[in-house]
């Protein structure tokens, strides 16, 4: 078993699954505490907790509780963190700060990934990735997590990344990074609210069995990058693309013209599409996760019944 560095606790039932080798599946708490409006965030990230037990696996929602990076947060530290008007954004770099200063963090799917593979788990599911933002070759904005998944291994779930990011660009990046993508049960990079966000991939997976034999090879190869699984939104709940592409550009103006730059821009437009959408991208972002939640669970299943 991985030993975990002191400085990271680790709630009880997680300790238990990882010590038994039964199945867990690590959750970020960013989604909760800047991605989503409340009170919405902590019924959806209550309702993930629930879900994830009743498919037979122990989940980890992680996040920083006063300065302390927890895996395996208590339903009354997720509700803390979840209305707590201080709490932070935490990627990587914050961790050491947020530790030094008793801070309370959401944790980005950066610094979550790395603290889930510092005490042993080996798949994460959340809703949109972090990437290359429009404008980065002049601002250089690219989402630390891109950095994180070439140098930290973990099967990372997600719908692709965020609709309001340079796609291509985004992807180009994990070729250089030499990030695998892979599509689940499709050949295209899944678009967030949408189903297809109009670029191919090379690899498809059809199975949660595949994407644990492609986890396992990496490992056996001795890399240490990330494998991402693009699994796109339901069709029933994916969003209108012409609208979509509509509200996503007036954000940036709108984000622009605010002067908002850095750390903020993120949650900024998250939350202008929620509001121009009528909170229909917030039906569509909760159903996403959901999705890729109950995929997660079933990779974890299948990589915890595997030796070694
Ligand atoms: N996807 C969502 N909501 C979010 C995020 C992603 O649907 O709140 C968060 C994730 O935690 C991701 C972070 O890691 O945004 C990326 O932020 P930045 O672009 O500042 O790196
Ligand atoms: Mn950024």
């Amino acid at each position: 078993m991985t030993t975990s560095p002191a400085a990271i606790h680790v709630g009880d039932h997680v300790r238990e699954a990882l010590a038994a080798g039964r199945p867990v599946l690590a959750m970020e708490s960013t989604i909760f505490t800047h991605g989503l409006p409340r009170p919405r965030n902590l019924e959806v990230a209550l309702a993930a907790e629930e879900q994830v037990r009743a498919a037979g696996v122990t989940p980890a929602t992680i996040g920083v509780v006063a300065g302390r990076p927890v895996v395996g947060m208590t339903a009354e530290e997720i509700e803390r963190l979840g209305n707590d008007d201080d709490v932070i954004k935490a990627s990587v770099r914050e961790l050491p700060v947020a530790r030094a200063t008793g801070a309370s963090a959401g944790t980005t799917i950066a610094a979550t990934t790395y603290l889930a593979h510092a005490v042993g788990i080996h798949v994460f599911s959340t809703g949109g990735l972090g990437g290359v933002h429009h404008g980065a070759a002049s601002s250089f904005d690219e989402s630390a997590d891109l950095v994180v998944l070439s140098q930290v291994p973990i099967v990372l779930v997600s719908s692709g990344a965020k609709a309001i990011l340079d796609i291509p660009a985004t992807l180009e990046r994990f070729e250089t990074l030499s990030v695998p993508v892979v599509g689940y049960r499709t050949l295209r990079y899944p678009g967030f609210y949408v189903h297809d966000s109009g670029y191919p991939l090379s690899q498809q997976v059809d199975s949660p069995e595949q994407v644990a034999t492609i986890y396992q090879a990496s490992r056996d190869l001795g890399l240490s990058s990330s494998v991402l699984v693009g699994n796109p939104i339901p069709e029933a709940d994916s969003l209108d693309t012409g609208v979509l592409d509509e509200v996503i550009e007036r954000a940036w103006a709108s984000a622009d013209e605010q002067g908002i730059r850095g750390q903020a821009t993120t949650p900024f437009l998250l939350d202008f599409i929620q509001r121009e959408t009528g909170g229909a991208s917030l039906d569509a972002n909760v159903a996403l996760y959901r999705n890729n939640v109950a995929l997660g669970c079933e990779i974890a299943t299948a990589l915890a019944g595997r030796p070694g």
